[in-house]
């Protein structure tokens, strides 16, 4: 079984309900079995910072998936849940990121792993910290960079408390 972290986002309509639909939509989907769900927190945007507050979640689960099929997944969802892809930093229905997928480096044209940009973002490792064993070197480097971040100046503010996966995704409707 492979082990994913996914980082996922959203800054428009019902957020929490968003992060809830995505969540629920990923513990239907075959071969995948979701085992953490951190905090949601309410983070200021980053990139183009003219929009509304984001809510952030960090998932972790197993899956038998391979790194490609799990990007399909994550675009399906996204679709599901009718993300328009409209400009590269703007608002957003929801975001769903593979962070890491095992402790491989992975670069395709599709692809990047570890995510690119996770190491300098608070609003990706502080949600990721909470769920994350520090079982890999890459999640060990994760920990340590998001101890030299001022996490109140990065803007990122736990909203809500983490649940048990069932209790997360049993509100969604
Ligand atoms: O990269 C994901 C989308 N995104 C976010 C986000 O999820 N949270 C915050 N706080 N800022 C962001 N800017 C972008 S783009």
């Amino acid at each position: 079984m492979n082990v994913v972290y996914l980082s996922i986002g959203t800054n428009m309509g019902e957020r929490e309900q968003n992060l809830k639909l995505a969540v629920k939509l990923l513990t239907e989907t075959d071969g995948i079995t979701v085992e953490a769900v951190s905090s949601i927190y309410e983070t200021a945007p980053v990139g183009f910072i003219d929009q509304a507050s984001f809510l952030n979640i960090a998932v972790r689960l197993k899956t038998k998936l391979s790194s490609a099929e799990m990007l399909n997944v994550c675009q399906g969802v996204e679709q599901e849940l009718g993300r328009v892809r409209e400009y590269r930093w703007g608002p957003r229905i929801i975001d769903l990121d593979i962070l890491l997928y095992n402790h491989e480096n992975i670069e395709t044209e599709s692809l990047i792993v570890p995510h690119e940009r996770m190491f300098e973002r608070a609003f990706v490792l502080v949600p990721l910290d909470e769920i994350s064993d520090q079982a890999t070197e890459q999640l060990r480097s994760a920990h340590k960079a998001l101890a030299t971040m001022d996490i109140q100046k990065e803007g990122v503010v736990q909203w809500k408390k983490a649940v048990t996966v069932e209790e997360f995704v049993r509100s969604e409707s």
